[in-house]
């Protein structure tokens, strides 16, 4: 059993911009950050390609990779490697209406350029992990597009990435719900399925995040153990959400610490890491959070994420067959609920 790495991205220290209200913390420069995490025992960082390389739509292909060059050495230089790199098809005015399933020809090729420019900034930072967040995939009015056509069009956008580097793959980080509204690839099977119709399978995996899950009125942990049963979990974005609302990106654990253990659980139980994988932490800090004390929110993810594991590694799991081959299963949630509250210890 490896030991667990711990990730997270620039973007997980943020000022608080949201819909409703705009930043109510300072920016913090990238260069601190980096250092930040490496004090706060991150193993990794997690990029969107203008995390590393902020101004890429204006530099030159050649800029763009020698700019990526100088953000591996600041990471060499405290320590922390890079887990993936995730293009960020979301904010330009070319991806409004989607990306890879954009109607007009212009809008996707601009896609793929940016998608082969974070594939050659993944390089540069030393990773061959590209994470798709498939954001905008997907229609806000329903009829703007066709979901079969669309969705063999994502499809061959997949293939164009795995076509551009031979060495790369992917991870598909499924999401239900924001910003589109009819999500063409919203869960972990429908990213499997999506996967497993490309030109080369064994390249494409996923990365399931708790509360993209918990939106989709999913067991996060078993989502993790859908893709573990078919090889296929190969990053993790833990956090934590108040019910089915919009996406939170809460502390890992802080609403629901039973489904938290199961997700640490299921992990453990399965090796994950054992390959390379990382415990990926996607959390933001509550608005209410002074920039004195904004990275509580990792520290605490991480520090939860431990406490479970010392609770999974006490499990007994001869009682458990007990209960199961008395078909007593009150009996075992009563022992995992005392476990979790520490009344056995
Ligand atoms: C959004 C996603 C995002 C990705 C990285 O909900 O979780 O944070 O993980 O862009
Ligand atoms: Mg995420």
């Amino acid at each position: 059993m490896a030991k667990f790495r711990f990730t997270v991205g620039p973007w997980n220290v943020h000022e608080g911009t949201e819909t409703f209200g705009p930043g109510i913390r300072p920016t913090i420069p990238f260069e601190e950050k980096i250092k930040r995490f490496a004090e706060i025992g991150m193993d990794g960082v997690q990029f969107h390609d203008d995390d590393a390389v902020p101004d890429m739509n204006n530099m030159s292909d050649k800029a763009i990779a020698d700019y990526a060059r100088d953000v591996k050495a600041l990471l060499d230089k405290h320590g922390l490697f890079a887990e993936f790199v995730a293009p960020r098809l979301w904010f330009d005015h070319h991806t409004s209406d989607g990306a890879y399933t954009a109607s007009r020809k212009e809008d996707f090729d601009f896609a793929m350029w940016r998608t082969f420019r974070s594939i050659d900034i993944a390089r540069a930072l030393g990773t061959n992990k590209i994470q798709l967040w498939l954001a905008r995939e997907g229609t806000l009015v329903a009829e703007g597009k066709n979901p079969v056509e669309k969705i063999l069009q994502l499809r061959d956008a997949i293939n164009q990435i795995l076509a551009y580097d031979p060495g790369i793959r992917v991870l598909i980080e499924p999401k239900p719900n924001e910003p589109v509204d009819r999500s063409y690839c919203g869960t972990a099977g429908h990213a499997l399925a999506v996967g497993s119709q490309t030109a080369d399978p064994s390249r494409v995996g996923l990365c399931i995040e708790s509360a993209h899950s918990i939106l989709s009125g999913l067991d996060p942990a078993n989502d993790m153990a859908l893709a573990l049963a078919f090889g296929k979990l190969w990053g993790v974005h833990l956090n934590d959400q108040n019910g089915i609302r919009f996406d939170q990106d809460k502390t890992f654990g802080v609403e629901n610490l039973r489904q938290a253990f199961n997700q640490v659980k299921v992990l453990y139980e399965n090796n994950f890491g054992d390959k390379g994988e990382c415990v990926g932490l996607d959390v933001k800090a509550a608005r209410t959070q002074g920039p004195e004390d904004c990275y509580r929110h990792i520290i605490n993810s991480k520090r939860i994420f431990e406490l479970l594991l010392e609770k999974v590694k006490r499990f007994d799991y001869a009682f458990q067959a007990q209960c199961v081959k008395e078909q007593n299963l009150e009996k075992l949630e009563m022992y995992v609920m005392e476990l979790l509250m520490g009344v056995d210890s």
